[in-house]
């Protein structure tokens, strides 16, 4: 049999499951301490408007410092008693921002802008910028100059359209945000212009260290042919929702899962079988795993390097979805146990290649419907491997368990919906982070089982890989193996790990031997 489980078998068949085939009908949206919405609830249900919750901007610990704040001071010195005198810096961010509402301007007038409410940091290049303007194609250099004056208007609509605070989703909790597409376009359109306050510096003491960074700056100085691409992305994404005719009315929700250490599963103890995983190494997890449980091969740092240097899966689902983006404003780091399910965000654009490769390709038509929150059925969740700069130290029970925990704190769901959607994933922490394809997609399996749900797994073009993980997937399955033999399993492997051993061929073996028994 041992040898039967080598051969190429066909994938299963069985239906997949979308969020919107799984979408019960959902409560009517309310406010709660768990779920904060920054749109008028009431509004909503009678009308379906999305009008901003009238409020002020709170100025603490517990809220995103705002750029419209009546806190938000710059401190002059009056030269003449040398008194320390204060100026609102939303009065001058709007004096500024109202110079780029005019028709002719070019990056330099961009680049004052910017720095003039940011006077500390005069040295920011903007040389990328530059280069990106002189490189792209004329009709879409005319676009950037036309919508430039566009998301200046709405950059200065913050007052009106965000009002009340926005809490920051901090760690060791779990709770959401609700916010219109419009009132992200606004948050978005302040992060181009830098305007959030505390948000410049990523020192190890830093207020926002424990955050990822929001504004624009690092996209505007080096110049490299993959920022020129992510700036196409970005300016298509504002030019879209600048435009009346095109403008998103929809709702989306941003949602920290923690799980608390003492209500993770005992690995060891579970006894589910593996369910369904359809393995293919044709297609990708946003197309053809659309509508499914899409997952985000996340930084603890959500959206890693999408305002940076990085191009790989998740800052490509970023700029893709830039809605995503404002994520980076209110969700502290992601410690083990926690993930963050984003439901509703709109794809903008299409994109060929990969890394090096990648190009932003064009618009997307979003032809996805909604749900009665109206959210488009796009549910996203980004949970971050462990990085091993050693692939060795991943074959360790104490790293596996944590892998174990972070899939399926991601895969679990409670309420909302009558059956769970299908996970849609793939080669998880096996790039940029160096993981074991196999160890992974195994982990995967387990988490998926134990949160009873379906999962397909797209391979991104390797046949190999895609022969392996059914060879695994069927043998499992016809040895009736459980979470908690496939947990020890995994710890006799770690125990007796050599490395010209590889766990595929340790697993055909294990189980050859323990059917022999
Ligand atoms: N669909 C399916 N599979 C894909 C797709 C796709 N769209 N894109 C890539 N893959 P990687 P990581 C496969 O390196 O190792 C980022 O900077 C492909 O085989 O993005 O978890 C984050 O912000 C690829 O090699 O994920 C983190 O900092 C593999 O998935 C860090 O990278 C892994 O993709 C995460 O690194």
């Amino acid at each position: 049999s041992g040898a039967a489980s080598l051969s190429t078998r066909e994938a299963p068949r069985w239906n997949t499951r979308t969020v919107k085939d799984c979408n019960v009908k959902l409560a009517s949206l309310f406010y709660s301490a768990d779920h904060i919405i920054l749109i008028d609830v009431n509004e909503f249900r009678n009308t379906k408007k999305l009008k901003a919750m009238h409020g002020t901007p709170l100025w603490d610990a517990l809220h995103v410092k705002m750029p419209h704040a009546n806190e938000n001071i710059f401190k002059t010195k009056s030269t003449f008693l040398g008194n320390i005198e204060t100026q609102s810096r939303w009065s001058a961010i709007s004096k500024q921002l109202k110079k780029l509402r005019t028709g002719s301007m070019t990056v330099a007038d961009i680049e004052k802008v910017i720095k003039s409410y940011n006077p500390q940091y005069s040295s920011w290049s903007f040389e990328g910028l530059q280069k990106y303007v002189e490189k792209i194609p004329r009709e879409e250099k005319e676009i950037f100059f036309k919508v430039i004056p566009k998301m200046a208007e709405l950059a200065l609509k913050l007052t009106e359209n965000v009002q009340r605070g926005l809490p920051l989703l901090k760690q060791g909790r779990s709770y959401s945000i609700t916010l219109s597409q419009i009132q992200i376009a606004t948050l978005l359109a302040n992060a181009f212009f830098c305007t959030f306050p505390h948000r410049n510096t990523t020192a190890k003491n830093a207020e926002y260290s424990n955050y990822p960074t929001i504004n624009f700056s690092s996209l505007f100085g080096n110049f490299s042919q993959t920022t020129m691409e992510k700036l196409r992305a970005i300016v298509h994404y504002f030019n879209t929702v600048t435009c009346q005719s095109s403008r998103p009315q929809g709702l989306v929700t941003f949602e920290r899962c923690f799980i608390p250490d003492h209500q993770l599963p005992r690995w060891r103890q579970r006894n589910e079988h593996l369910g369904n995983v359809r393995v293919t190494s044709e297609g990708t997890i946003e197309k053809e795993g659309r509508g499914m449980l899409q997952v985000d091969f996340a930084c603890s740092m959500v959206g890693g390097g999408v305002l940076g240097s990085g191009l790989v899966q998740e800052e490509i689902l970023f700029l893709m979805n830039p809605e995503l983006i404002v994520a980076r404003l209110f969700t502290e780091k992601l410690s083990d146990n926690e993930c963050l399910k984003i439901t509703g965000a709109q794809q903008y654009s299409e994109y060929t290649g990969y890394s090096s490769s990648f190009e932003w390709s064009g618009p997307h038509n979003e032809n996805l419907e909604r749900d009665n929150w109206m959210r488009l059925h796009r549910q996203i969740v980004a949970i971050d491997a462990l990085n091993f700069k050693h692939p060795k130290e991943q074959y360790q029970m104490k790293k596996i368990k944590r892998e174990l925990n972070k899939a399926f704190v991601g895969f679990r769901e409670e309420g909302h919906f009558a059956q769970l959607p299908t996970v849609a994933t793939g080669n998880w922490g096996c790039g940029a982070f160096h993981g074991d394809p196999i160890l992974k997609a195994l982990i995967q399996m387990m988490g998926a089982a134990v949160a009873e749900r379906d999962m397909v797994f797209f391979t991104f073009g390797d046949t190999h890989l895609e022969r392996r993980l059914r060879n695994m997937h069927t043998l499992l399955k016809e040895r009736k193996s459980t979470v908690g033999d496939l947990y020890t399993m995994l710890d006799f492997y770690c125990q007796s790990s050599r490395p010209q051993e590889d766990l595929y061929q340790f697993i055909q073996t294990y189980m050859n031997n323990k059917s022999s028994l």
